[in-house]
């Protein structure tokens, strides 16, 4: 069998996999052998695995552009931009600077669970799926050290917690477990089989930690799926400040880091070609009993939710399922061709629709 003919099986069996609905025999045969090898790492994710949405994870920054009439059908068909259309990732913040509450949508949504996170990856490693050992090593470095900007900023101030054996800051056994179940650490990355594809999980858990404020509402992953994942998350309903929250210890935290891996024309780089653009998901906790038939069916919702352009799933997080009374996370699809203040704009938007649903109105 050939890489060809095992990714012809997977577009029959599974049509939703989108690396092997645009991988070109013609096109691979024509690089030459070094680049056939790196579109094999590049793919390799989505042919271990033929149930994969995307089925790619980029290796290096140039890969989007070196692989490009690879990897952009994918990218379009995922992002929903047509093939005429032009692709420049714009950035805007501005939402946060004025008032949105989900309170105006409904007093009982005053104290909602909401998280917004972004993925950086910094151009001066290669991303996440091709880092050796002692990149990772060098790179928590890099980032420990950083990290003394919000250690010592009064909004900010907090500790690192190192997954690194002997590290003077590891966090390991039940306090580790501890913080996973409190949803601020991210799980053992080598139980995951896209990922141990993708060359993301090598070498757990060097390399890996987490930043998160004495208030515990604005967290920074090291060495999850990206190089940083940089998130803030608060109980209430006022989606604007959580946003503001987010993009000023961004900025805080960036003006200390190497340059990240950005393009004009897809935004900052990512590891999952799913995540370009903005890298933003923003995300709250809603009650969709009547939608998710008491929690047994997300499907339904699923199905409803994509009318306003948002994903839902279980609280747990990718492949989870409903919480109870029916709680769901959801978030704008969307992260390419959108604006941060756009998805903020879509999140509240979305969310007053689903409640209206829900509510009978
Ligand atoms: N399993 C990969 C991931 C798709 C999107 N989720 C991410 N990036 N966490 C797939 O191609 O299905």
């Amino acid at each position: 069998m050939t890489v060809a003919t095992d990714i012809l099986a997977i577009r029959l069996d599974h049509p939703e996999n989108l690396m092997a609905r645009y991988f070109s025999e013609r096109y691979f045969s024509a690089l030459s052998q070094d680049d056939q090898a790196r579109v094999l790492k590049i793919i390799k994710s989505g042919l271990d695995n033929p149930d994969s949405q995307m089925g790619a994870y980029a290796q290096h920054g140039g890969d989007y552009d070196d692989f490009a009439p690879l990897l952009e059908p994918m990218i379009r068909d995922y992002h929903k931009i047509a093939a005429g259309q032009g692709i420049a990732q714009k950035h805007d913040w501005s939402a946060t600077t004025s008032p949105c509450s989900l309170e105006d949508i409904d007093e009982a949504l005053r104290d909602v669970s909401m998280r917004v996170r972004v993925g950086r990856n910094v151009a001066a490693f290669p991303l996440p799926g091709a880092m050796t050992k002692a990149d990772r090593i060098e790179f928590e470095k890099v980032m420990i050290k950083a990290f003394d900007v919000l250690k010592d900023d009064p909004d900010f101030g907090g500790a690192y917690y190192s997954l690194t054996p002997k590290s003077a800051f590891e966090l390991k056994g039940q306090a580790y477990q501890d913080r996973v179940d409190a949803h601020q650490m991210f799980k053992d990355m080598s139980g995951d089989r896209y990922l141990n594809s993708g060359g993301i999980s090598s070498d757990w858990p060097f390399g890996r930690g987490m930043y998160i404020s004495a208030a515990e509402d604005f967290i920074i992953w090291v060495g999850e799926e990206d190089h940083l994942r940089i998130m803030a998350m608060k109980r209430g309903g006022d989606l604007a400040g959580l946003f503001a929250r987010l993009h000023v210890g961004l900025d805080k935290f960036s003006a200390r880091v190497p340059a990240f891996a950005h393009s004009e024309k897809y935004g900052y780089i990512t590891s999952c070609p799913t995540n370009l653009g903005t890298a933003m998901r923003a995300s709250l906790h809603m009650a969709l009993a009547k939608l998710t038939q008491g929690g047994q069916d997300l499907e339904a919702a699923k199905t409803v939710a994509q009318k306003f352009g948002l994903s839902v799933r279980g609280v747990g997080g990718e492949h989870s399922g409903a919480g109870q009374g029916g709680i769901v996370d959801i978030s704008p699809s969307a992260r390419l061709g959108i604006t941060e203040s756009e998805i903020m704009h879509r999140l509240f938007d979305g969310a007053k629709a689903l409640w209206a649903l829900e509510k009978g109105a």
